[in-house]
């Protein structure tokens, strides 16, 4: 019965994420779900993101946090829409659910969007189990997390198109292997795109910034 329940709300958010899908495809509108363990610096790369883009490009961002409004406070100076989920308001889920994304969507002027941003709840199990109807994936993990992290919470890693290895700029200070971070990744994901970045100093976000424009264009053409 339990197993029931479970595929129930899974099935059920699968439908809705499709919806999304369809209705991101007519308006032609990217959209990113990002995904980390909490503080991996998904808010501090989306800012810099954001500011770097936002001159050739309409874009909206979806919060997903357990409480606060803080991550929507610090990306409110680009001055564009922003729509802050707290799901602690419908029991504090650790991830969030295609409609909750969909009722954020409908609150926007999507005739005048190219590009939405989710930022999902920090959490590197959950939010892998809840498809949004999202274009691209981006797990972020930062270089303090450890080599083994892919190894450890796979589904997160092999359901993502895109990983950001973050806060490189640490790796000076930390007993870092590239090599053995690499050869976990590729056992659970070989396809899986990669960018190195530092959101603090700003390296290899330009790189990250070129794919995202990219396929932002595809989807327009
Ligand atoms: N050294 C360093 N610190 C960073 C970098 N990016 C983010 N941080 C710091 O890491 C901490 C967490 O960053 P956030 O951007 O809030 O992380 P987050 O993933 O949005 O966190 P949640 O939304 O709570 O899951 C902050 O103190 C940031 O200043 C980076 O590239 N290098
Ligand atoms: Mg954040």
């Amino acid at each position: 019965m339990e197993i029931q329940i479970l595929k129930d709300i899974l099935d059920s958010n699968k439908n809705v994420a499709a919806e999304v899908k369809d209705l991101l495809q007519k308006k032609k509108i990217y959209m990113i779900d990002m995904m980390s363990s909490p503080g991996a610096g998904k808010t501090t790369l989306n800012d810099r993101i954001i500011g770097m883009l936002k001159s050739r490009y309409r874009i909206a961002v979806i919060e997903g946090d357990i409480k606060t409004t803080k991550d929507s406070e610090r990306l409110a100076k680009h001055n564009i829409p922003i729509f802050q989920i707290e799901t602690d308001r419908f029991g504090g889920d650790c991830h969030l659910e295609s409609s909750w994304v969909k009722s954020c969507l409908d609150q926007f002027d999507l005739d005048n969007l190219d590009l939405v941003i989710v930022e999902n709840v920090g959490n590197l199990v959950c939010p892998a189990e809840f498809q949004l109807g999202d274009d691209e994936r981006i797990v972020v993990l930062s270089v303090a997390e450890g080599e083994d992290k892919p190894a450890k919470y796979p589904l997160i890693f092999n359901t993502s198109h895109t990983l950001v290895l973050s806060k490189i700029d640490l790796l000076p200070h930390l007993d870092y292997s590239m090599d053995e971070f690499f050869a976990n990744l590729k056992k659970v994901n070989p396809t899986i795109g990669v960018y190195q970045v530092s959101a603090k100093t700003g390296d290899g976000v330009e790189a990250l910034v070129k794919h995202i424009s990219a396929n932002i264009d595809k989807k327009k053409s």
